[in-house]
């Protein structure tokens, strides 16, 4: 192996490792592992879900998510009220210098996906942008993993 097909090498691999992290990134802020999970007929809204890391010295908001592929996507945190687990939108999420949320099912923050108009199957991918106050937009794509089975959280059963 020459110098030239070593370097060649490196740099598919590179390429490959990438794009299965499903990492994206504008500026300081980096959008990691967007999923949703597989959806039930007549089911019409989803969550999904996304790490969000502000690698920056300067925080920055979350302000607005959307996809052509659905009606809306609304930012939604899950909070205990009397004892149930409740989901309500918020307006944006702020994430602090060197912050990293870890959005996941059933706590803390999700995206939730209105207005299905199929269902979401396992292997599906859907276009995904985030807009950042101080980044600007970030564009992903969501893959649709299969859904736990058995395990019911708010969010599998969320109508709008
Ligand atoms: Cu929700």
């Amino acid at each position: 192996m020459n110098f030239r097909s070593i370097t060649l090498f490196t740099a598919s691999a590179l390429l490959a490792t990438s794009a299965f992290a499903q990492d994206y990134k504008a500026g300081d802020m980096h959008v990691d592992h967007p999923y949703a999970r597989a959806t039930v007929p007549g089911q019409t809204s989803g969550g999904a879900y996304l790490t969000l890391e502000n690698r920056g010295n300067s925080a920055d908001t979350l302000v607005a998510a959307q996809s052509p592929a659905v009606k809306s996507v609304e930012i939604h945190t899950m909070e205990m009220t009397d004892n149930v687990m409740r989901m309500r939108e918020v307006s944006s999420i702020d994430i602090k210098p060197k912050e990293k949320i870890v959005m996941q099912p059933g706590d803390g923050y999700h995206l939730m996906l209105i207005g299905l108009k199929t269902p979401l199957k396992a292997g599906d991918k859907l276009p995904l942008t985030l807009t950042f106050r101080k980044a600007g937009k970030v564009n992903t794509s969501i893959t649709v993993e299969e859904g736990m089975q058995g395990k019911k959280s708010a969010d599998d059963h969320h109508q709008h």
